[in-house]
């Protein structure tokens, strides 16, 4: 897939990019078959809900022990895009799977963006990073979609503070503060990314986001791919490989067709 340049422009503009069903069934369905050997993963990348520690909230890392999700990390159709978007070669700076059971299981995610840890403890140069988010579960109004402020990105890095439970956890996180969040959000409006299983949003690293508990019965699983510039390559050393990938060699884009081959 060849982005056009208005898309280029709209991306750089507002943020990020959203193509509803991207992927077919049948490429959905292998990956919502694989989602329970990567939840159900005994070691250090699996961070359990504190709430309910028998329900993973992150799954970091699950293209490396995961067949379709390392096909699907390089997919034309995902790769492409991000590397017109980032300008550059692009390898994985991570990737991690939120996949927010149902029923309260999968708590919500306060207004943050990504890249402040990405900055502060991995050494990321530049935001020149995307998440691209592929939505492996249907994500509707219910089922606790993900919500971003548009255009929210061109502000930079914005007041907020560690949030220090969830670096005790494994992860971490930088809360906007309230002010700052109130102001973005009356000027720019939320949006709530809602789109069928197979649909991919391409957001920029300084979108902020955050979405609500999932109270609904059903699963809303969206696997984040985080895609970071060669030449922007971390130089810190202090996280696991998981969270902070040191292998920077470029990613090649395989056959479009790789990820439905394993049906
Ligand atoms: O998937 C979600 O609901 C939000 C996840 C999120 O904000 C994150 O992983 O940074």
């Amino acid at each position: 897939m060849k982005l056009e340049d208005t898309q280029i422009e709209t991306f750089d503009e507002q943020g990020y990019l959203f193509f509803p069903g991207l992927l077919d069934e049948e490429e959905v369905t292998i990956l919502q078959e694989a989602i329970p050997q990567v939840v159900n993963r005994q070691g250090p990348e699996v961070i359990p809900e504190k709430e309910d520690p028998s329900a993973a909230r992150l799954a970091f890392g699950a293209h490396a022990y995961s067949e379709p999700f390392q096909y699907l990390s390089v997919l034309p159709r995902v790769l492409n895009p991000v590397q017109q978007l980032l300008r550059d070669d692009v390898y994985l700076h991570q990737s991690r799977l939120n996949s927010k059971q149902g029923f309260g299981g999968g708590a919500s995610w306060d207004w943050h963006q990504d890249y402040p840890p990405w900055h502060s403890i991995d050494g990321m140069p530049e935001p020149r990073c995307i998440m691209a988010s592929v939505f492996v579960d249907d994500c509707t109004a219910v089922t606790s979609p993900l919500m971003i402020v548009p255009g929210s990105q061109r502000h930079g890095l914005l007041d907020a503070k560690l949030h220090k439970d969830a670096k005790g956890k494994g992860y971490a996180l930088h809360h906007i503060d309230r002010p700052t969040f109130q102001r973005l959000a009356e000027e720019n409006g939320i949006e709530a990314l809602i789109g069928p299983a197979g649909s991919v949003a391409f957001i920029h690293c300084n979108v902020v986001h955050g979405s609500a508990n999932n109270v609904s019965p059903w699963r809303r699983a969206i696997l984040y791919l985080i895609y970071n510039a060669v030449s922007n390559a971390c130089t810190g050393t202090e996280r696991p490989w998981y969270q902070n990938n040191r292998d920077f060699t470029p990613l090649e884009p395989l056959d479009d067709g790789c990820l439905s081959a394993l049906a």
